[in-house]
């Protein structure tokens, strides 16, 4: 790339997405943290701004559902590429599940949010879409996790969360939850306030925050477990 600002690392991703040229995505990618070594700036920066883009070619018949499925399967493909890079040697013996809400299809975002727990010290159990509510209960159980982070980008997948709220609250009443995805855009800050008590975060600076501090509390087992 000839010029090394942040739009135009997001505009070539972008275009080769649209070409759906992963090769040339990957290699962006790796230029983008070569200059600036922050995973979450080129995961909101690059890659959510690009896919955002994405979804408005879509939803205005610029692009077909082939090239809009091929974007985010080269992305998804990349993050996993990543991945030996992200995860921190400092470890703070914490599971952290990240699941979506039953009947989303969107994984993207949530795979971001499993991925910024390995970065801070987090064991993260990524189990995407496609779960049924008692298949995540049971999960639950199996993993004993200290939080539980489930995604929603769907608003007419709200109902579904509700009700997956009240059967954790139910099953678990301490467990730490953590909700966000898209959907939240359009879901009144009164609303979430009224699904008791869980934690609504809107983005992976926020989320670094919110584990930063979490982590101040724990102490790091720094031989790591990987
Ligand atoms: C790819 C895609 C799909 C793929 C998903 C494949 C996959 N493997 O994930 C497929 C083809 C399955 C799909 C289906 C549909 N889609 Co779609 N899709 C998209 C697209 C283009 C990209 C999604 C994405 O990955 N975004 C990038 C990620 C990184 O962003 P994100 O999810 O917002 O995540 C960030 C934050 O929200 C946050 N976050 C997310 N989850 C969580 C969880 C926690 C705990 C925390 C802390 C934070 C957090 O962290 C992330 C980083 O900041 C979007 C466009 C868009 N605006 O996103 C449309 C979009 C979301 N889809 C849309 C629609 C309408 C649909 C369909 C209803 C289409 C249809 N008629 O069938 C179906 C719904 C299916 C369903 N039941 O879910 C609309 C939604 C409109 C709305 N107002 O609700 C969008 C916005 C497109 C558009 N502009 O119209 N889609």
């Amino acid at each position: 790339m000839k010029n090394d600002n942040f739009d135009n690392y997001s505009e070539k991703f972008l275009e080769n997405l649209l070409l759906g040229n992963r090769q040339n995505c990957s290699t962006i990618a790796k230029q983008y943290l070569n200059n600036t070594p922050s995973v979450i700036d080129l995961y909101e920066d690059v890659f959510k701004v690009s896919l955002y883009e994405v979804g408005r070619l879509w939803e205005t018949n610029k692009i077909s559902v082939a090239t809009e499925h091929l974007a985010t399967a080269i992305t998804e493909g990349i993050l996993n590429e990543l991945f030996d890079q992200i995860i921190s040697k400092k470890r703070y013996n914490k599971k952290v599940i990240v699941a979506c809400v039953e009947n989303e299809q969107h994984q993207v975002g949530a795979k971001m949010v499993a991925d910024t727990f390995e970065m801070y010290g987090w064991e993260s159990f990524f189990l995407g879409t496609g779960i049924p509510s008692n298949e995540l209960i049971r999960y639950i159980q199996e993993i004993k996790p200290d939080l539980f982070a489930i995604s929603l980008s769907i608003y007419f997948n709200f109902t579904n969360l509700i009700r997956l709220l009240e059967k954790l609250r139910h099953e678990f009443p301490e467990l730490q939850i953590l909700i966000g995805g898209q959907a939240f855009s359009h879901i009144s800050p009164e609303i979430v306030s009224k699904l008791g008590d869980i934690t609504h975060i809107g983005d992976l600076y926020l989320l670094k925050k919110y584990i930063q501090f979490l982590n101040s509390n724990f102490n790091t087992n720094d031989h790591g477990t990987k």
